[in-house]
């Protein structure tokens, strides 16, 4: 196991995206009870969920979990002060630049890992002295950038000499070796977990991505600046028909971020494919049941130490 994993507590480096609505509390402690990192997501809720999320992950398990910031909610500031009273193992971002935090967060004992979607950011957050990285292609849900996991992972720990975790398209034990082989101290999924047993999504959200291919995925918000990657119902159809007539023929994009707002909640909780936004990534083709997270871990890391055989990259998984 890589130094980074070994001081976070992980048995193995394994983290569950910490999805907005999605990655609560009761699903982070039974990643982390299996031995993985569970991560809950802050997304845009207020700092009083985050707070309950926390309570509810600590009752359920005493081993380490993280908690997603999602640096676009207008709760940050509230969000950082709950996390940093909780003490909380580990701290990752999303969408944007957590400098202005990175001191409150390691004070209070977090490892902090931003998200990061190029060599760029990658080096501008190990100037900073952030614990490590987390670099994410544009195979995941939600919000992305536009680098493809595969060319951006063994770019990112070619440029920063801290550790590099790997996210986007990642699935089961092939990815997590490949994902090893191009130099990461370990992987990030998301859209895995969205099947785990444990999770509080609708049962529409869950059936969508059980039942999506390979191509069943679109990236709505590229036109105004937030491309998000979500899987294909009338909802983002019509979106993105929208969003592609305001771009051509110029407009007001507001209308079109308003049928965005609150979409992603209304998948979670509704399941409703005319309202919702069912976030989710490329490796949704790859999901096919759903089982509780242990297994899922479980049969992840028999995978993976199945594909190293005996050789060096072994050492970072056991
Ligand atoms: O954050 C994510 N995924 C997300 S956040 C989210 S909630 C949301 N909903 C609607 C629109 C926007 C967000 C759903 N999924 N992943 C991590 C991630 N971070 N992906 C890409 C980035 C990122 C992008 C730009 C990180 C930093 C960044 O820096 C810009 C800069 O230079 O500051």
């Amino acid at each position: 196991m890589d130094a980074l994993m070994t001081r976070i507590g992980v048995q193995y480096p394994i983290f569950q995206g910490g999805m907005a609505w999605v990655a609560d509390g009761q699903l982070a402690a039974a990643v982390s009870a299996a031995g993985g990192l569970g991560i809950i997501g802050s997304g845009h809720a207020p700092a009083s969920y985050v707070a309950e999320q926390i309570a509810i992950a600590k009752a359920r398990t005493d081993k380490p979990f993280g908690v997603n910031v999602m640096l676009l909610s207008p709760f940050v500031e509230e969000v950082i002060a709950v996390i940093a009273e909780a003490g909380v193992a580990v701290v990752t971002t999303g969408a944007g630049d957590p400098g202005r935090y990175l001191g409150t967060l390691q004070a209070a004992g977090s490892v902090v890992l931003p998200v990061v979607p190029s060599v760029a950011l990658a080096k501008r957050m190990a100037r900073l002295g952030v614990d490590g990285v987390i670099a994410e292609g544009m195979e995941s849900g939600g919000h992305i950038g536009a680098m493809t996991t595969m060319a951006l992972v063994p770019q990112v720990v070619d440029a920063i000499d801290i550790p590099v975790v790997a996210a986007g398209g990642i699935a089961d034990g092939r990815g997590v070796a490949a994902a090893l082989a191009l130099g990461a101290s370990g992987v990030q999924m998301g859209t895995r977990f969205l099947a785990a047993s444990e999770t509080q999504i609708h049962p529409q959200y869950q059936a969508a991505v059980l039942k999506a291919k390979d191509v069943d995925t679109l990236v709505t918000g590229q036109y105004i600046g937030h491309a998000a990657r979500v899987l294909k119902n009338p909802m983002s159809r019509q979106y993105l028909k929208l969003e592609k007539q305001l771009a051509i023929n110029g407009g007001d994009m507001t209308a079109v971020e308003q049928l965005g707002n609150g979409s992603l909640r209304i998948a979670v909780k509704e399941g409703d494919p005319q309202r919702g936004s069912f976030m989710a990534g490329q490796a949704a083709g790859m999901v096919h049941a759903v089982t509780p997270a242990a297994e899922i871990l479980q049969s992840l890391v028999a995978q993976t130490l199945t594909l190293l055989g005996d050789g060096p990259l072994r050492a970072k998984v056991v």
